[in-house]
């Protein structure tokens, strides 16, 4: 051990996560804790959006696979929340909470890595935390969007040249995002987007970067949607909105497993079910409804809660 050395720096991790998602951030945690290299030293920010004490001891429990230093943020960030859209099917009001991370970690914090809870990590996250960020403000990856997204990416006017990319896993440049003083133009843009708004946080963000600019890392590599993923190759996997056609789910839940929740809420049959005949009635829906006007409406519908 030498803690003097640069390299031995904590990788600090921010996690966000509600009495919902508990099993999802133990899961997450596990994957980091157990493919962590062995110098590398580990620090958590867990952001409390509603944890149960029970979650919080289990959390604490995770310092028995592998040591790691511990924050809690039980941040209020109601005023900022009112700005944004209320819960959209998958993408509640709390994924808006990484937004504002300004407000909460500590000043004298200069960067963190931000990772979503439907994430495993394959290896150690050591490269990625140190990816160089050439004075951009987020380091992030290409988003895997479906291909009939475009319209989207259009009614957010999105310039032709900006890849829109996924905020599940984010480099961030905390200390440029405080001196650029980021926060009212995060604000701003998400009033201005309001109606169009699917995605939350991913649509505001990917707005403000349209406009300054953001430094692209390997999907691949450190955000890999499940059916891009490449042995050997692919560190961070997102499973993202945790659907049971996902290929590779069992590498989520071999995680899921090592925790004392056991397994994942979505792995009960009768949210499957459920999910089952609401997908397929609003195929049959959706194929009807042919004009693509109509089809924007109701998709926007569906994806509501
Ligand atoms: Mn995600």
């Amino acid at each position: 051990m030498c803690p003097s050395n640069q390299t031995n720096s904590p990788i600090e991790i921010m996690l966000v996560s509600d009495q919902n998602y508990a099993p999802f951030l133990a899961t997450t945690m596990v994957s980091i804790l157990k493919n962590a290299a062995p110098e590398d030293v580990l620090s958590f920010h867990i952001v409390d959006a509603g944890l149960s004490p029970r979650d919080l001891e289990i959390v604490e429990g995770m310092k028995s696979i592998r040591p790691f230093e511990l924050h809690y943020y039980k941040p209020n960030l109601s005023e900022f929340l009112k700005l944004f859209p209320d819960d959209i099917g998958d993408f509640p009001l709390v994924c808006n909470y990484r937004l504002f991370l300004t407000e909460f970690l500590p000043q004298d914090l200069d960067k963190i890595l931000y990772m979503d809870v439907d994430v495993v990590a394959l290896g150690s996250l050591r490269e990625l935390w140190e990816t160089p960020f050439e004075d951009r403000f987020v380091a992030a990856a290409k988003d895997k969007l479906i291909p009939d997204q475009q319209y989207h990416l259009d009614a957010l006017e999105l310039s032709s040249d900006h890849l829109y990319f996924n905020s599940g896993i984010m480099l961030v440049n905390v200390k440029k995002w405080r001196e650029d003083n980021l926060l009212p133009k995060i604000l701003r843009t998400s009033v201005k987007i309001r109606d169009k708004n699917v995605y939350q946080d991913q649509d505001v963000i990917n707005v403000v970067a349209d406009e300054i600019g953001y430094k692209k890392i390997s999907s691949t590599k450190w955000n890999c949607h499940p059916t891009d993923y490449v042995e050997g190759e692919t560190r961070v996997l997102h499973f993202m909105g945790i659907r049971q056609e996902h290929p590779h789910l069992d590498i989520l839940t071999s995680y899921a497993k090592q925790t004392p929740y056991g397994g994942l809420p979505f792995q009960k049959t009768s949210y499957k079910i459920k999910r089952f005949f609401r997908i397929i009635s609003f195929k049959i829906v959706y194929f009807f409804l042919f004009k693509g006007k109509w089809r924007r409406v109701y998709r926007k519908r569906f994806t509501k809660r």
